[in-house]
């Protein structure tokens, strides 16, 4: 009997989502389009190096996914859902902070966290949870209405969290419930057509356009599906060319003749799309609702802790040059980045600003103990004895984030700051979802230790 593995089971659920994405919302597929289009050129421009941050056929398959969910209840269910996936929550997003206006939710991210796993296959998913019970964005009476209006609501039927359940019980699933899983948790994503009340969704919109999207109907869905580029500036102008109108910017990190860090993204607007709508006088009709877009993105190499201050200083610098003197947000940042951050591979790992694994290039016969008791990594890596691969980004930026809901939203919603909102961290939302949600930094500091202590044990020498 044919078996599914779960990473078999992740990248067939990716590629269905995809497949349906791509039938509700087209412009995706001309997204995607173009995304292969220019990875396709700067393979070709670039030959290897092009692949220095993962092979060119893991980055066409890649993808992110974004959905929204109302309450603690639902969040713990959508864990045990891609659970059966491999996808387990890393890193906690509080986007409530991380914009001005109107954003009232926290989040995480479902992704495999071995490197093994990432590399068959990476689907991720940005999940965020309405944060129903902050009195700055709802009333009591509010917060009541909403906590029953999404009490009432199934998003994830029983048979799909059964199997998924024992999906991640066993590591897959076989063939035929592994069809079933993949139907109904596709199915859980799909954009509904189920009338939308109208004057409850406008009643939340005041509020917030993503509370309304949330909150405001009866299923979740797919916000957006992500590819991922290589040149995600020529992306943009490629895109422009073809009259699909982009968000003003490239969030993110600058393009910079040093090494790509983190993560660049943008997206096109949010278009307008048919639901059905019950109006305040019982019709039943159509109407539009703008609210999914099209995102893409490019990875870089992962930073750590210190690396990550520094490039939030850098983020609190170019805001302050801007307001002093004005320029465009990409040339003062380039700037920035000049004056800060290393502008070669090695620098940037022997800085510590960043995160990578290290690996013995050639280990000629009868060649150990030449070191004595120690040799530094600097040493090691100026020598060519020992090479530096960068370890790639997985995770998503808070401002990023925030600046993609937000250049999506018409409206900036209404939020009381004479409030005092309520308390989420990672621990909060560990204990919502039921299992531990990781910090990625763990994740990618265990891989560099591993690396460096092979390194030490194949060289006989402790590195220093
Ligand atoms: C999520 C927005 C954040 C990203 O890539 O930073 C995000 C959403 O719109 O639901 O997807
Ligand atoms: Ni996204």
């Amino acid at each position: 009997m044919e078996f599914l593995k779960s990473w078999q089971l992740r990248a067939e659920f990716a590629l269905r989502l995809s497949e349906m994405y791509g039938e509700e919302v087209p412009a995706y597929t001309t997204l995607v389009d173009v995304s292969t289009e220019v990875n396709e050129d700067v393979l070709r421009e670039m030959g290897e190096a092009a692949e220095r941050l993962g092979t060119i056929s893991r980055v066409t398959a890649e993808r992110h996914g974004a959905i929204r969910v109302g309450s603690p209840e639902e969040m713990a269910q959508v864990a045990r859902v891609f659970a059966a996936f491999g996808m387990h929550p890393v890193g906690f997003y509080d986007l409530r902070d991380a914009s001005k206006s109107s954003v009232p939710v926290v989040s995480t991210a479902f992704r495999p966290i071995e490197a093994e796993e990432l590399a068959l296959n990476p689907f991720r998913v940005f999940t965020s949870m309405l944060a129903a019970d902050d009195p700055r964005f709802f009333d009591t009476d509010l917060q009541s209405r909403l906590r029953d209006f999404l009490g009432e609501r199934t998003l994830f039927p029983s048979e799909l969290l059964e199997l998924a359940d024992r999906a991640a019980a066993q590591d897959g699933l076989a063939l035929e419930e592994a069809e079933k899983l993949l139907d109904l948790a596709t199915g859980a994503f799909r954009l509904s057509e189920e009338p939308v009340e109208h004057s409850w969704y406008q009643e939340l919109e005041a509020v917030s356009a993503v509370a309304a999207d949330i909150g405001g109907v009866s299923t979740t869905h797919i916000n957006h599906l992500t590819p991922r580029v290589l040149d995600i500036d020529e992306l943009y102008r490629r895109m422009e060319a073809r009259g699909i109108t982009m968000i003003d910017e490239v969030q993110g990190p600058p393009a910079w003749d040093g090494p790509d860090v983190l993560l660049r993204q943008t997206s096109f607007r949010a278009l307008a799309e048919e639901r059905v709508f019950r109006y305040e006088d019982g019709r039943v009709g159509p109407g539009e609702l703008k609210v999914r877009f099209g995102e893409v993105e490019q990875r870089g190499i992962a930073l750590t802790p210190q690396g990550r201050q520094v490039y939030d200083e850098m983020v609190a610098e170019v805001d302050r040059r801007l307001q002093n003197r004005g320029g465009t947000r990409a040339d003062v940042a380039r700037e920035v980045w000049a004056e800060r951050l290393p502008r070669t591979e090695i620098e940037l790992a022997l800085s510590g600003l960043a995160f990578f694994t290290y690996r013995v290039l050639s280990q000629p016969r009868g060649d150990s103990g030449q070191y004595g008791d120690t040799v530094t990594l600097r040493e090691l890596l100026e020598s060519g004895r020992v090479v530096a691969d960068p370890i790639v980004y997985e995770d998503f930026l808070p401002r990023s984030a925030a600046g993609i809901f937000q250049s999506n939203l018409s409206e900036d919603g209404s939020r009381d700051d004479a409030m005092q909102g309520t308390d989420y961290d990672i621990e909060v939302m560990s204990s919502i979802i039921g299992r531990r949600v990781v910090d990625p930094h763990d994740l990618y500091r265990a891989q560099e230790d591993a690396s460096l202590t092979e390194i030490s044990e194949q060289l006989e020498v402790q590195v220093v």
